[in-house]
């Protein structure tokens, strides 16, 4: 039986900010992805043993922006993690990103820490889950592991951030059943409760990493080699903010930041393609179709019920 993990209270602050405090923040700017990230490393430090990875070294000074738009990368690795990285894009008047993940070794079947946020000056757009190294759907024993005890949890966030309607249908599958996937516009009862969540969303997930024990049999670490290998592949070569990355920093380093620092492993984790995981996207001849989506976009409502049970369109 999976132990009872604790699931965290929104912060009182929070539930003091009242709900009709939506008031546009003009002066919005004045927020910072940088205290998400430095939650989230102290937080670690808290609970193992981080050090700075040297990926990042080799970008630094291969990144020329436009002199006002600061990209801050940051990586590290610890006992039980392959890569901790973080993305922060700020300084531009028109959009702040905050990529961040954290992917575990492959002797350990936890979930991939996610939090990617795209903010503008009119919206923002927020995907955060502890995304499933293995299919929820088919693999139920995975699914009560590590969401059963999450439910919880997923389920207040889903009521303060609710769902952002149809998405690229083939994401649904790294999705976990207490994905926040959601779209807001700028307040600062918005990004108090964005700022709540990723804290919580992020200590579940070191909860699980504390919990988590070494793979006993080979066949085991292989298999989640090959999942995390697939999951990288898939955000390699269709993540949605790569054509802004290649606005920002040119399609060379866009394309270096990626597969060397982003979604590091995709050289090591395997030796298959994007193409041998996601065949339905090869063209005629052969190269890989540049839509990002072959199925087109659904699930406008929540596809899972509040049992963590998978609904699909089929919403009532
Ligand atoms: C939009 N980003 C999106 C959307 C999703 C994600 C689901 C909605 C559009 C869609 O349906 O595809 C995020 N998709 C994910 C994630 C996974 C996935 C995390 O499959 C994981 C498995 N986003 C970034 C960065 C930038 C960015 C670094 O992470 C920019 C530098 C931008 N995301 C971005 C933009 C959009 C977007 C501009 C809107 C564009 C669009 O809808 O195509």
């Amino acid at each position: 039986k999976p132990p009872l993990l604790h699931t965290s209270r929104v912060s009182i602050s929070l539930l003091r900010c009242s709900r009709r405090n939506t008031r546009p923040l003009t002066e919005a700017w004045g927020f910072s992805y940088q205290k998400f990230v430095h939650f989230a490393l102290d937080e670690t430090k808290r609970r193992t043993h981080l050090v700075s990875s040297p990926l990042k070294d080799n970008f630094i000074s291969s990144i020329p922006m436009d002199g006002k738009t600061q990209l801050q990368i940051l990586s590290f690795e610890a006992p039980k993690i392959r890569l901790l990285r973080s993305l922060c894009v700020e300084g531009n008047e028109t959009m702040k990103v905050l990529d961040f993940a954290a992917f575990p070794k492959p002797e350990f079947d936890l979930p991939i820490f996610c939090a990617n946020f795209f903010t503008t000056a009119s919206t923002n757009i927020v995907v955060l889950d502890l995304n499933p190294l293995h299919d929820v759907i088919s693999r139920r024993d995975y699914k009560e592991k590590y969401y059963r005890s999450l439910l919880p949890l997923g389920l207040k966030y889903a009521e303060l951030l609710p769902w952002g309607g149809k998405i690229t249908s083939e994401s649904l599958r790294f999705f976990s059943p207490i994905v926040i996937w959601t779209r807001f516009s700028p307040s600062e009862f918005n990004y108090e409760v964005l700022y709540s969540a990723f804290k919580d969303y992020f200590k579940a997930w070191l909860d699980l990493m504390d919990l988590a024990g070494e793979e006993a049999s080979d066949d085991q670490i292989l298999l989640n080699c090959e999942a995390q290998h697939r999951y990288l592949a898939w955000r390699a070569e269709k993540d949605p903010g790569h054509r802004i990355l290649n606005k920002l920093i040119g399609e060379a380093n866009a394309k270096d930041l990626v597969r060397n620092f982003l979604f590091d492993g995709i050289d090591e984790l395997g030796s298959k393609t994007f193409l041998d995981y996601f065949p339905e996207y090869k063209c005629e001849d052969g190269t890989v179709n540049e839509k990002r989506s072959i199925i087109g976009k659904s699930f406008e409502h929540r596809p899972w019920d509040a049992a963590g049970e998978f609904v699909g369109n089929n919403f009532r």
